[in-house]
């Protein structure tokens, strides 16, 4: 195992990966920016370096900056965490190059992963479902055109370095097919300095379910079941769970078996998630394919009984995984609400500024990831999520009432957050009866008065 590790990351997934390491007396290196020198995951970690100014430009993104923190402490990996450096292709091959181990995937497969077409085309060759569409890039609008009318209106255009939403254009008809063509594609040269898109099917009203899969480097690759993520808000995760009240056994252990499927063939190592839209006869395809941690991890983590951290620490260093598929159990129902210091009643506009009391919730089937405190100053250059809560129970049922339970307890004084939003969500009647889709943020505020 490592003796020493550099997590490239900040606030609460620095967090959750020095809490493992901890755990196994790892010793950890954090590093951060100007902004960040009151953080927690500073203080909390055995050392720490600062490495530049407060725009993560200026420290999170600069490799040569973390490979100097990590020469200077004689660290044997860096753990990337989400966002920043962790799906960056170039960055896990420059670790390779300083022999420092990369906690993730190959450069390889991060690199095509990356490209949402070569992705896609994977997945085909793996026979894991895919949502019709071009055969790769769509250059001009004509060939376009053609691509929409052979699989039938609406279409979505999708840029191949995007993901998350960012640059895609839903085109309902033929008239105004050329116009939003080269929309998305300005927009993606713009967006991700590249402006290659491709063209699929509009699946409509879908649900987002993904799995998580781990893989060693000795072949073993698992499946640990679904997170159901379709409370969605521009995009923007709100409300995840496991499992999802939208899939029985059967249909579980295929799209299951699907994601082992592309793992396997893309020689995929450590963790990972597959995203697919399941449509509402059941019908699911693949959508992406994030190649880190992701921010969610934990609620797999509760409903398994699985620390995804350290399996990815483990595979990294060699070990095989430890268990086997017929061992994963989903033995609990697990939900987790992101706090963002947001306010809702404003169009979820970012409130950075001093949490002046803080109380976190606790007590049975409580778990709160969070790097706040009372006193802390939420910078304004990050993203706004500040706290994780999950709460776990023996049902749904049990989980939804705890979670009402815990977001009444918890006090964040100072700034406004979204625990009032998602308490209201935990009320109801759709989201009790489980009927979540991609829609449902939209509809639950226009019946709200807010939209
Ligand atoms: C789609 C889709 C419908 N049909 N693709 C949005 C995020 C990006 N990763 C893919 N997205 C979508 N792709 C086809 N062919 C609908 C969405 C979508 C969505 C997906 C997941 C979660 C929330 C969403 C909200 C709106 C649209």
């Amino acid at each position: 195992m490592f003796d020493k590790i550099l997590i490239a990351n900040r606030g609460e997934i620095a967090l959750r990966i020095m809490r493992t390491c901890r755990e196994w007396g790892i010793k950890t290196l954090a590093v951060y920016s100007e902004a960040d020198e009151q953080s927690l995951h500073v203080q909390l970690a055995d050392e720490a370096i600062c490495i530049g100014r407060a725009p993560a430009s200026e420290s999170y993104l600069r490799a040569d900056r973390i490979f100097s923190a990590a020469e200077l402490g004689n660290v044997d990996a860096i753990h990337p965490g989400y966002g920043f450096l962790s799906e960056n292709a170039t960055f896990a091959e420059q670790c390779a190059d300083c022999k420092i181990n990369f906690i993730g995937p190959r450069p390889e497969v991060i690199r095509q992963m990356g490209d949402k077409a070569r992705a896609k085309e994977m997945a085909r060759k793996a026979k894991v479902p895919i949502v019709p569409g071009s055969d790769g890039v769509v250059e001009h609008e004509n060939e376009g055109l053609k691509v929409a009318e052979t699989i039938g209106f609406p279409v979505i255009i999708k840029a191949v370095a995007g993901g998350g939403g960012k640059g895609m254009r839903l085109v309902h008809n033929s008239v105004s097919f050329s116009k939003e063509f080269n929309v998305a594609r300005a927009e993606a040269e713009k967006n991700f300095g590249n402006g290659a898109v491709y063209i699929e099917k509009f699946v409509e009203e879908p649900r987002h379910i993904e799995i998580q899969i781990i893989a060693d480097k000795h072949g073993k690759i698992l499946h640990l079941g679904e997170r159901d993520c379709s409370v969605q808000r521009r995009y923007q995760k709100v409300i995840e769970e496991a499992p999802s009240g939208f899939l029985d056994a059967s249909l579980r252990t295929k799209m299951g078996d699907a994601a082992v499927r592309l793992a396997k063939r893309c020689g995929y190592e450590n963790a990972g998630t597959v995203e697919f839209l399941v449509d509402k006869s059941g019908d699911f395809y693949f959508m992406e394919m994030n190649t880190r941690i992701q921010v969610e991890h934990g609620v797999t983590e509760e409903a398994t009984g699985v620390d995804l951290i350290d399996l990815q620490l483990r595979i990294a260093a060699g070990e095989k995984i430890p268990f086997d598929q017929k061992h994963v159990k989903f033995t609990k129902h697990a939900i987790e609400c992101r706090v963002n210091a947001e306010d809702p009643d404003h169009n979820f506009t970012p409130c950075p500024g001093e949490i002046i009391l803080y109380y976190a919730p606790g007590g049975n089937g409580v778990r709160v990831d969070s790097h706040a405190y009372g006193g802390y100053k939420i910078p304004q250059y990050y993203d706004s999520m500040i706290a994780k809560l999950i709460a776990t129970g023996s049902t749904r049922d049990v989980a939804m009432n705890r979670m009402n339970r815990a977001l009444g307890e918890y006090i964040i004084r100072g700034v406004s957050t979204t625990i009032p939003f998602t308490k209201a969500i935990m009320s109801d009647l759709d989201f009790r009866a489980g009927k979540v889709t991609t829609k449902f943020i939209e509809e639950f505020m226009k019946r709200n008065g807010r939209g």
